[in-house]
């Protein structure tokens, strides 16, 4: 296998916690965030991860996910029972199309060169109030969705961690908008021992990710 990368990337993250929990290896193809042309050439898009699994290959984080489970369903990522794993699915689907919303539209307002500041501090709201949201979602059990490691964790880790650690001189605008606004401080003590527990969790060898001195 081989999966296509940029350093420091939260959606290759992802695919590198889901192959160190199946015990994977895969050939990082470790590109140049300016020049996607690999990117291109392999899958007809430019975003990463992509992973190419013998010749087959599959774009989108959470696409590639599902592909390995399927692939390789041992140990599993999604629970066996149809109505966990739906649960699993919605919580993977509102974090992609609700939770994401807010940094990547503060992203592109600070881009555009004339922010809206009171939009921006309206999304900087909404995203700091989704730490309840999880801090209750580790009530009495260690993941995001159950007592084993899943989908949702991997899904969501390489996000959330920039709450608690970022690299002194990491000047995207992306990863700082996740670290001002999803500051521990001590308020959230589930996500931060989350946080804890997921960033030991092995991951595959050669992806570029900060999480922790
Ligand atoms: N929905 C895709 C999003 C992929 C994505 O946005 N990847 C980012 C890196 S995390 C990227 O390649 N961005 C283009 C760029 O940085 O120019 C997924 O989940 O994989």
């Amino acid at each position: 296998m081989r999966l296509y990368a940029i350093p420091y990337s939260t959606n290759v993250d992802r695919v590198g916690l889901v192959l160190g929990h199946k015990g994977l290896a895969a050939e990082v193809v470790m590109c140049d965030p300016a020049d996607r042309s690999a990117i291109r050439e392999a899958s007809g898009q430019d975003l990463v991860p992509v992973l190419d699994d013998d010749g087959f290959c599959v774009a989108d984080s959470t696409r590639i996910m599902e592909h390995l489970e399927r692939r390789f369903p041992d140990p599993p990522l999604y629970p066996s029972d149809p109505a966990r794993r739906a649960e699993v699915e919605v919580f993977v689907d509102w974090f992609n199309r609700v939770w994401k919303v807010p940094p990547n539209a503060i992203e592109a307002e600070l881009a555009s060169g004339a922010p809206d500041h009171v939009r921006v501090a309206a999304l900087e709201q909404e995203l700091r109030s989704t730490l309840d949201v999880f801090e209750s979602l580790l009530t009495g059990r260690e993941f995001l969705m159950s007592d084993a490691i899943g989908a949702a964790d991997c899904a969501a880790f390489p996000f959330l961690k920039y709450g608690l650690w970022i690299e002194a001189d990491d000047n995207e605008r992306f990863h700082r908008i996740l670290a001002d606004n999803l500051a521990l401080d001590g308020g959230h003590p589930r996500i931060e021992e989350w946080l804890r527990r997921m960033a030991t969790h092995p991951r595959v060898d050669g992806i570029v990710v900060y999480d922790g001195p």
